[in-house]
């Protein structure tokens, strides 16, 4: 049986938790206590050395990285599938997946971290205004993908759209413009994202499975 480490807040987690909800993967789940340093405790460090959630135990295969993870469901568990049949798509869920985390996770990282844990005049401006620079520039990619299209990829949800849906909740909070965008709350980051109805009723879906997990 399939095996999640997981923590219901992290953002991370949560892509996996749609993937796993989407495919109606059985599977159990351990939240790991991060408010209480369980994730570098070495029970969990042996699972992953670098003290992060995700992580998955496959009868024995443990792998870290959410979008490693995704992947590995994919070809696991291939019904329903989350990547398109063509060359062509699964080179843009690649591409989506990589991008979505080396340059707008990182981005927001910057920007959000010291947005909610820091002081103002702790903040490094010239630093949050160059990866605010990042995202828009990303934004423009994302935008393109979505034009005149309601999934990021092709005709049809696929792994693209939960690699982004946990970042939506940060986004507002980087502020970025995007065209006629300036993404300043929840509901504009997912008007943005033009797949927003499925992405609400995902969201949905995962806060209640926090909610449960929470009692
Ligand atoms: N690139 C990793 C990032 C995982 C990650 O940063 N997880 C956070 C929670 S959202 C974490 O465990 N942070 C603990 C730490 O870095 O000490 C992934 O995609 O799984």
């Amino acid at each position: 049986m399939l095996h999640l480490y997981y923590h219901p807040r992290s953002t991370f987690s949560r892509r996996v938790r749609v993937a796993l909800l989407e495919k109606q993967i059985e599977h159990e789940a351990t939240v790991v206590d991060m408010a209480t340093g369980e994730h570098r405790k070495p029970a969990f460090l042996l699972l992953n050395p670098y003290g992060r959630v995700p992580v998955i135990d496959d009868d024995g295969f443990v792998l870290d990285e959410s979008a490693a993870i995704l992947s590995y469901l994919e070809s696991t568990r291939p019904q329903p599938p989350l990547v398109p049949t063509s060359s062509q798509g699964k080179a843009l869920v690649d591409m989506h997946l990589r991008l979505c985390d080396g340059q707008m996770a990182k981005s927001i990282g910057i920007i959000i971290f010291p947005k909610r844990f820091l002081p103002a005049e702790r903040w490094d401006l010239a630093a949050m205004a160059q990866a605010k620079g990042e995202i828009e520039k990303h934004l423009i990619m994302v935008e393109r993908a979505l034009q005149g299209r309601e999934y990021l990829v092709g005709d049809a949800f696929s792994l693209a759209d939960p690699a982004y849906l946990p970042l939506l909740q940060f986004l507002a909070l980087t502020e970025s413009q995007s065209g006629e965008y300036n993404i300043r709350d929840l509901n504009l980051a997912c008007e943005f994202f033009a797949s927003k109805l499925r992405l609400m009723y995902l969201a949905a879906r995962v806060w209640l499975a926090h909610c449960r997990a929470d009692n």
